[in-house]
């Protein structure tokens, strides 16, 4: 079991590696989509207060798998609705591992921290065989179900025939992160959910897993909630490649401190350190130094804070973009920044589309956003 596990995070890395030379879209400089409602909010914020994406203090790397092979195994994603509403459709991150097996994936009531061990209103689940392909899986309840805000459920997923004709595995993140990346109250803040985790039952008894889920729950009026990202990702530094986050704050910050994820890539030593800047949506450069010393990067992820010299003020409803570069450095893959990125839906991500994964290939000249990603980043606000 431990080989397959290790077996699917080696594929799934090699995926992640790909990813780097994704080329940026030329939509430069332009705020989120315009159809997009901007939230803000004008919270006053305390001197000292924290706020980003780090979902596990974004330190785990990678992705891991649970799997069913037979129908004694269940597997549970465990959430605290966010939203009430009529559910109609459920959407994990699974596929076959082995042969062609065929699932039921439903909602289940909470009991005590378990599944209760019945389908809400009878049927509130669908079936689906499993493709070989990873990705999104979207199964329709033959049931719809009514939820309630603040209520605990369950995401069950079982064999739909015995024997199970293979094994059926489920994405996850190592992390133990209990988060919904988007928060509708405020945006800048991630939605905890204490209660969140995945559950593997062995056909005896339910054991907590500690892994961050990946989960989507769709509503007759078409909103969503969940955790719609797939994968832990990173993107090269180097050269005119400038990568970092785009935000649109939904209230006023003074930031005084800065954090992201980075190591050094798998090229040789880097000629130049990291730095970082912030800019507007004008892209005047606000405030620049240097991010990190090669020498206090290792190839393992690691968080980077520095502390400005003054500290920069970012406004609710404006556009900023806070970066890390390394302008004389000629090695592609010379340092790594990390993020979360394929999220199934962008609106439900780390603050919807008001925060987005940036980057530019033309040493800023250029930018794009990647509406599907969020970068692992802190900020500060000044003391
Ligand atoms: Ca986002």
């Amino acid at each position: 079991m431990l080989t397959l596990a290790i077996l699917v995070i080696l594929a799934i890395s090699v995926v992640g590696v790909t990813l780097l030379l994704r080329q940026p879209s030329d939509n430069s400089n332009n705020p989120p989509n315009p159809n997009y409602h901007v939230k803000i909010l004008n919270k006053q914020i305390p001197p000292g207060y924290v706020m980003g994406f780090p979902v596990d203090a974004g330190l785990i790397n990678g992705m891991n798998v649970v799997f069913i092979q037979n129908p004694n195994q269940k597997v549970s994603i465990r959430f605290t609705a966010k939203l009430s509403g009529t559910v109609t459709k459920l959407v994990i991150y699974a596929f076959a591992y082995e042969g062609q097996p065929t699932v039921r994936i439903g909602l289940q009531e909470d009991n005590g921290g378990n599944p209760k061990g019945q389908w809400m209103s009878g049927n509130a689940f669908g079936t689906i065989q499993l493709p070989s392909s990873q990705g999104f899986i979207s199964v329709q309840l033959q049931s719809d179900v009514a939820i309630t805000k603040g209520q605990v459920y369950h995401i069950l997923v079982e064999a739909a025939e015995g024997p199970l004709n293979g094994t059926a595995a489920l994405r996850t993140y190592q992390a133990n992160g209990f988060a919904q990346p988007f928060n509708p109250d405020d945006p800048d803040i991630l939605w905890n959910d204490t209660r969140m985790n995945i559950l593997s039952y062995d056909g005896q008894s339910w054991q907590k897993q500690d892994k961050w889920p990946i989960f989507v729950v769709s509503y007759s009026d078409g909103t969503l909630e969940g955790q719609p990202y797939s994968l832990a990702a990173q993107w090269v530094v180097w050269g005119a490649t400038y990568v970092g986050q785009t935000l649109i704050p939904a209230s006023d910050y003074r930031v005084e401190k800065i954090a992201f994820d980075v190591s050094l890539g798998s090229s040789d030593a880097p000629q130049d350190k990291l730095y970082y800047q912030v800019r507007d949506s004008t892209n005047k450069i606000l405030t620049e130094g240097v991010f990190a010393e090669r020498s206090q990067l290792t190839a393992s992820q690691a968080w980077v804070e520095v502390t400005l010299p003054t500290p920069v003020t970012l406004k609710a409803g404006k556009l900023y973009r806070i970066i890390v570069l390394s302008p004389q450095t000629d090695l592609a893959n010379a340092y790594y920044f990390y993020g979360h990125e394929f999220s199934y839906n962008s609106t439900i991500g780390y603050g919807g589309l008001q925060y987005q994964l940036t980057s530019t290939l033309s040493g800023g000249a250029t930018w794009g956003d990647n509406p599907d990603a969020d970068a692992i980043f802190k900020l500060t606000n000044a003391r």
